[in-house]
């Protein structure tokens, strides 16, 4: 994390208020920039009055710099920018973000966090520093690496953000002995998931999963326009019939054997040691495809499989308030589990969020943190 460094005659309160807005601002695209980051900015004129704002829309869009100078026009002139992300300095226009800052007069910038495309990384920053523009950078820092969290795991490793996501009963179990498990959680945890859906570039499940449930894998949210992510299918030996559900165009069919199947692509893999996909090549080639993030639905074999090679990022557990009970019940991780408790994988920046008579709560795991 870049230290924060002060510019003199900054203003502390009205740094954090204009950079709170900027982030607010990039949220609003609510992950549809993908690859790209989120990205807001705000432009006040040389008085501290609000001149132009603007966020980046998407791949081929505008950068946020951009609306919002375009907005100020003239009044950007001695002005202050503030942004979350470090201008850029590559030429996927001209002039450049920080080409632009500099031809603007704008008088100071202030920015959240540098940028980690390898194209950037820092370069935006000494590009205005030389061109003598006051630059503060590392306001709200932290906020702005979460916001961009799966646009930074992607540009610093070459794979995408990988989210695992599972709904339980209060004592555990994803579902009964019988294998019903529609639904465990309320309507209110059910629309989070598909939000959640949407968010991602791709979402993961088992071919046992597809076997079992006949899942479509597909976001629903009532009236909404919304993003579908590729659909992936983990199935080693091929199995999946062409009558599936998922089978269709944005669909991938991750195996370690050779053939066709519908209107889906087949990717072939290398075995891992146990005859299993190799998730970690898996990982890579969704990587640079561009995928910077990816949600598993599990079930709990899979999920067991991503947590035992440490390639979890971060959590969502749905909690509704059932008692299923039963020994032969399943819980959301599968495998052989651990012995001990201290090889306990650890979660930490915990959040809890109340879904009708549900409890969701995420987590990161330390795999996430130690990186
Ligand atoms: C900024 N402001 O609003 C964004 C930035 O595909 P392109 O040409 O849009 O470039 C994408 C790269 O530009 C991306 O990897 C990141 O380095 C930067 N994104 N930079 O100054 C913005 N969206
Ligand atoms: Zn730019």
């Amino acid at each position: 994390m870049t230290a924060e460094t002060h510019a003199p005659g900054s203003d502390r309160s009205a740094d954090l208020h204009w950079s709170a807005r900027a982030l607010a601002l990039a949220a609003q695209a609510d992950y549809r920039t993908s690859p790209n980051p989120m990205v807001g900015a705000v432009v006040l004129d040389r008085e501290g009055h609000l001149a132009g704002e603007g966020y980046h829309k998407g791949p081929g869009r505008p950068h946020a710099e951009e609306e919002a100078l375009a907005q100020a026009g003239e009044r950007a002139k001695g002005g202050t920018l503030y942004v979350n992300l470090e201008p850029c300095t590559h030429a996927h226009r001209t002039p450049n973000c920080a080409d632009a800052v500099i031809e603007s007069g704008i008088y100071r910038t202030v920015i959240s966090m540098t940028d980690p495309d390898e194209r950037v990384r820092g370069g935006g920053v000494q590009a205005l520093e030389s061109a003598r523009i006051r630059t503060t950078v590392g306001v709200h820092a932290e906020r702005a690496q979460k916001l961009n969290e799966f646009y930074v795991k992607h540009r610093l490793t070459g794979r995408p953000f990988v989210t695992a996501k599972f709904a339980v009963s209060l004592d555990g179990k994803i579902a009964t002995r019988a294998g019903e498990s529609h639904w465990i959680t309320g309507e209110e945890s059910r629309r989070h998931g598909h939000r959640l859906r949407s968010q991602h570039d791709a979402i993961l499940v088992g071919i046992n999963t597809v076997i079992a449930d006949d899942p479509e894998l597909s976001a629903r949210l009532d009236g909404e326009d919304v993003r579908q992510p590729l659909r992936i299918v983990l199935d080693s030996q091929l199995r999946i019939r062409q009558s599936a559900r998922v089978v269709g165009t944005n669909t991938l069919i991750a195996t370690t054997k050779p053939g066709r199947v519908g209107l889906a692509e087949v990717l072939q893999l290398p075995a891992a040691a146990d005859g299993r996909i190799s998730l970690p090549d898996l990982l890579d080639e969704l990587g640079k495809r561009n995928l910077i993030s990816m949600l598993v639905e599990g079930g709990g074999e899979v999920h067991a499989a991503f947590f035992a090679e440490g390639l979890v990022d971060k959590i969502y557990a749905y909690v509704a308030p059932k008692l299923i009970g039963g020994r032969d019940a399943p819980g959301p991780l599968g495998g052989s589990g651990i012995e001990h408790l201290s090889d306990a994988a650890g979660l930490m920046d915990l959040d809890f969020t109340r879904l009708g008579d549900d409890i969701l709560i995420s987590a990161y795991t330390n795999v996430h943190r130690d990186r």
